[in-house]
């Protein structure tokens, strides 16, 4: 079984409870285990400033589906959640994405993992350091070393 962090992300209709139900549809994946998930989050934006706030949280799965079949399965839920794709970084009812699978980089024409940006990024960086503090990022260091990079006041804590 990989272990696998993806994050979860939501700034439309109701995000919280977009983010619960999205967190409650990853435990019912096939060949996985939900095995933690952190906090939600209240997010700046990053990108258009125009949009609402964000939720964001991070879960932490075991699973025995391939990275791209994973893949497949959280598209299946973005769907479910009526996912529009208006605007680059705009606003959306669900995004889910695979931050890390293993600890081996992964680099095909529909998945890049780790997710590019993900170690710039408040809204991942610091539910990631509620669950795995020591966690590294390959080539970019440590979760708890990263953070303090994230400017105060960006990422707040829900609930
Ligand atoms: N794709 C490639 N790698 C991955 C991966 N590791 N995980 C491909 C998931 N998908 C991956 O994604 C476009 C394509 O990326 C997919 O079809 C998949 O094959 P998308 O979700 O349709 O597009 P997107 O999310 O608009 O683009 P992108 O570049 O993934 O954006 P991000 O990086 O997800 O950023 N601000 C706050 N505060 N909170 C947020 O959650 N999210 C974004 C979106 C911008 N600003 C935000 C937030
Ligand atoms: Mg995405």
């Amino acid at each position: 079984m990989a272990n696998v962090y993806i994050g979860l992300g939501s700034n439309t209709e109701q995000p919280i409870n977009q983010i619960t139900r999205a967190l409650s549809e990853l435990s019912a994946l096939p060949s996985s285990q939900l095995v933690e998930h952190s906090g939600l989050y209240q997010t700046r934006p990053i990108g258009p400033q125009n949009q609402p706030d964000f939720v964001n949280a991070v879960a932490q799965l075991k699973t025995s589906l391939s990275p791209l079949v994973l893949l497949g399965h959280l598209q299946i839920i973005e769907r479910r959640h009526r996912r529009l794709r208006i605007q680059k970084w705009g606003r959306r009812t669900l995004d889910l994405d695979i931050l890390l699978y293993g600890h081996v980089p992964f680099r095909h024409p529909r998945l890049t993992i780790p997710h590019p940006l993900m170690h710039k990024r408040g809204f991942v960086l610091i539910p990631l350091n509620e669950l795995k503090p020591d966690l590294m990022i390959p080539g970019k260091g440590k979760v708890k070393n990263l953070i303090k990079r994230i400017k105060p006041g960006t990422v707040s804590f829900l609930t």
